[in-house]
């Protein structure tokens, strides 16, 4: 019996990988950002920089009673919403992608979406490409000071007399959102209740692009699938295009959230938590009109930062985004 090397073969299979890496990469265009989560100082952004940090404190929905939703409306310029909406749409059109980056938008049952940087799983996420897009996103929370996990840190160490200077670049090292879905919702469709769970670490940040719609937070899931308001909403907010939503503690791993299945929403007084920051009143009725993006920004905990896949490993790869697809249909 002939003995196998299995380390050669291994080498050997790696090296094969990496050129099929380097082939799909050698027309890289000017909208990849490779393996970094920020674009490359030498691009142009699509945002404008942002030079001032942004104090959180100062947007919590303190009403909620629920530890912690921050609600920050414009957050982003008509401007800067229309390149975002151009340049998710171009990579539609576009021939070809850099590695790792998805062209084709997977159908759910009430939405479509793009799963950018990776498949998250319990045994890591495979890294992978973000669009510059995001990357030029992921900047401008960078710029803006919001690396949320740092603020809750640095709130916590403040209240316990912990805080301790050189711990910054430490924290902001692991606070660099690695994931991104983006969700497209036709007029009159949303998303069912749902917890984002332990993969990520327990910060999600909601950019809405193009129209308006609520989202509901639930102690507990509702039961059945919305005909009527159901009537154990906790409370919601109002979420106005180019609005930056971002809830995080409790309010990501206690509370379930969603948006009804309505072509128009309306203001609850009682519910609606950001009546004065979006400027809106009880009663008001407000058509959606539209289709929706958003783009919920997170970190998903675990990571293979591995980008030379075996062919082994990018059957694996696949077989994990089919279980996270089955995972979201919500
Ligand atoms: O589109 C939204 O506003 C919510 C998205 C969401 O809940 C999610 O992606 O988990």
């Amino acid at each position: 019996m002939t003995s196998i090397d299995f380390a050669a073969l291994y080498q050997e299979e790696r090296k094969k990988a990496l050129a099929q890496i380097k082939t799909s990469n050698k027309n890289k265009s000017s909208s990849a950002c490779s393996s970094s989560v920020f674009s490359r100082d030498d691009q142009r952004s699509i945002f404008r920089e942002r030079v001032e940090k942004i104090d959180l404190s100062k947007y919590k929905l303190e009403a909620t009673g629920i530890d912690s939703i921050y609600y920050i409306g414009e957050f982003i310029s008509k401007e800067e919403e229309k390149a975002l909406v151009d340049a998710i749409y171009q990579d539609d059109d576009k021939k070809e992608l850099n590695y790792g980056e998805k062209k084709s938008w997977v159908s759910l049952s009430k939405r479509r979406l793009k799963n950018l940087g990776g498949v998250p799983h319990p045994s890591g996420m495979y890294l992978e490409n973000l669009p510059k897009y995001i990357c030029d996103f992921n900047k401008v929370l960078y710029q803006s000071g919001l690396d949320v996990e740092q603020f809750v840190q640095e709130e916590e160490q403040m209240e316990s007399s912990l805080l301790v200077q050189d711990k910054t670049a430490q924290l902001s090292q692991q606070a660099s959102y690695n994931q991104v879905l983006l969700n497209e919702y036709q007029c009159g469709k949303g998303i069912r209740p749902h917890k984002d769970g332990p993969l990520y670490s327990d910060v999600a940040l909601v950019l809405s692009l193009q129209t308006t719609c609520l989202i509901d937070f639930y102690a507990e899931k509702p039961k059945a699938e919305y005909d009527e308001i159901p009537a154990n909403i906790a409370c919601n907010v109002f979420l106005q295009p180019r609005s930056l939503l971002i809830f995080c503690g409790k309010a990501y791993t206690d509370y379930f959230h969603g948006v009804r299945d309505v072509d128009r929403d309306e203001i609850d007084s009682t519910k609606c938590m950001n009546m004065n920051q979006a400027n809106v009143e009880h009663a008001q009725v407000i058509p959606r009109g539209t289709t929706r993006l958003s783009l919920t920004i997170r970190k998903v905990r675990r990571v293979v930062s591995e980008k030379v896949f075996t062919s082994h490993e990018a059957e694996e790869i696949e077989r994990r985004r089919k279980w996270w697809e089955q995972a979201i249909d919500n």
